[in-house]
C-alpha cells in the first residue's frame, strides 16, 4: 500500500473521527480504533471514496486486547507512520473527598495506561525503522489544575510528561512527537463525564463558541503534514472565549 497509515485511537466519536476524516482528505490510509463497532463500520462512510481503511475494535484498558488486536493486522497495515494516542475522558467532576475510586481507575487505565499499552506495541516499530509520528492528545487539564479536576487533571498531566519523555527517549531515531492540548471541545466529552446527563453536558458549552471537533483534527493534519525537519511538538489549543480552564468571557 502507498499511502502511509495513521492509526487513531478512539476514532468513534468526537476528535478522533475528526482526524480520520481530516487525514483521509490528506490521502493517508485510515486505522481507526474504539470500542464501538458499529460507528468503526460507519465511519468509513464519510471517508474520500478509496480511502484504504481498517479498523480494530478493542478497550485500551486491557494489554491482551490491545496486543491481540494490534498482532491481528494484516501485512499491509503493520508499517505506522502516524500513531494518534487519542482515546481517553474524564469520568466525574467531584472534590477529591468525594470522588468515586471507579471513576479514578478509568480515567488513569484509559488515559494514562491505554496510551501506554497501545504505544508500546507500535512504537518500536517506529524506532525500527527510524520514522514515525506520535501524537499524543493531552488536555489544557494537563497545563493546569481546577477545582474537581483533580485525577482528570492528574491523568493529563501524565499524558504531558510522557509525551516529554517520548520525545528525549525517541529523538534518536528521528521520531517527532507532539503533544497537542485542547481547552473545551464540544464532543460527547462532557456526556461521558457527566454519565449520560444530556442538560449537564450541554451546559458546559453554553455562551460561547467552542471549540469543534475538526478544529482539533485540522490543526494535528497540519502538525504532520509539515517537512520533515519541522515538528510541531507541544501546543495549546483554546475557543477565543477561554483565556485558561476556568476563566471565560460567555455571552450574557
Ligand atoms: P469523545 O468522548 O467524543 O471521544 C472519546 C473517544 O475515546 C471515543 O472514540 C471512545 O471510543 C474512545 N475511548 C474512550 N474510552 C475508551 C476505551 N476504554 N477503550 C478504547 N477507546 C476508548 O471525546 P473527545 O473527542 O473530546 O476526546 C478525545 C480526547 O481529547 C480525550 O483524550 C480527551 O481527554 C481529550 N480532550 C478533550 C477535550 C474536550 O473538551 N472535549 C479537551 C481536551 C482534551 P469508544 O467509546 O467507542 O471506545
Ligand atoms: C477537557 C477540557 O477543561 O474539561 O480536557 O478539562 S476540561
Amino acid at each position: 500500500m502507498e499511502n502511509k497509515i495513521a492509526f487513531i485511537t478512539g476514532a468513534t466519536s468526537g476528535i478522533g473521527r475528526a482526524c480520520a476524516v481530516s487525514l483521509a482528505k490528506e490521502g493517508f490510509a485510515i486505522l481507526a480504533c474504539g470500542r464501538r463497532k458499529e460507528r468503526l463500520q460507519s465511519l468509513k462512510e464519510d471517508l474520500p471514496q478509496g480511502t484504504p481503511y481498517h479498523y480494530l475494535t478493542f478497550d485500551v484498558r486491557s494489554q491482551t486486547e490491545v496486543n491481540e488486536a494490534i498482532d491481528s493486522l494484516p501485512a499491509d497495515w503493520q508499517e505506522i507512520e502516524i500513531l494518534i494516542n487519542n482515546a481517553g475522558n474524564a469520568h466525574g467532576l467531584d472534590p477529591i473527598h468525594e470522588g468515586s475510586v471507579e471513576d479514578w481507575e478509568a480515567m488513569m487505565d484509559i488515559n494514562v495506561k491505554g496510551l501506554l499499552y497501545v504505544s508500546k506495541k507500535i512504537i518500536p516499530g517506529m524506532v525500527e525503522r527510524k520514522r514515525g509520528q506520535v501524537i499524543n492528545v493531552g488536555s489544557t487539564a494537563g497545563k493546569e489544575v481546577y477545582p474537581k479536576g483533580n485525577v482528570y487533571c492528574g491523568s493529563k498531566h501524565a499524558v504531558d510528561a510522557i509525551t516529554k519523555g517520548m520525545r528525549l527517549d525517541l529523538n534518536p531515531y528521528g521520531i517527532k512527537v507532539m503533544g497537542i492540548h485542547p481547552g473545551l471541545v464540544e464532543t460527547e466529552f462532557s456526556l461521558v463525564r457527566f454519565k449520560g446527563d444530556e442538560k449537564r453536558a450541554s451546559s458546559v458549552y453554553q455562551g460561547f463558541d467552542a471549540l469543534k471537533a475538526e478544529d482539533i483534527a485540522d490543526i494535528i493534519t497540519f502538525a504532520v503534514t509539515r517537512p520533515a525537519h519541522v515538528v510541531m511538538a507541544d501546543v495549546i489549543i483554546l475557543p477565543v472565549a477561554q483565556a485558561s480552564t476556568m476563566v471565560f468571557h460567555k455571552k450574557e
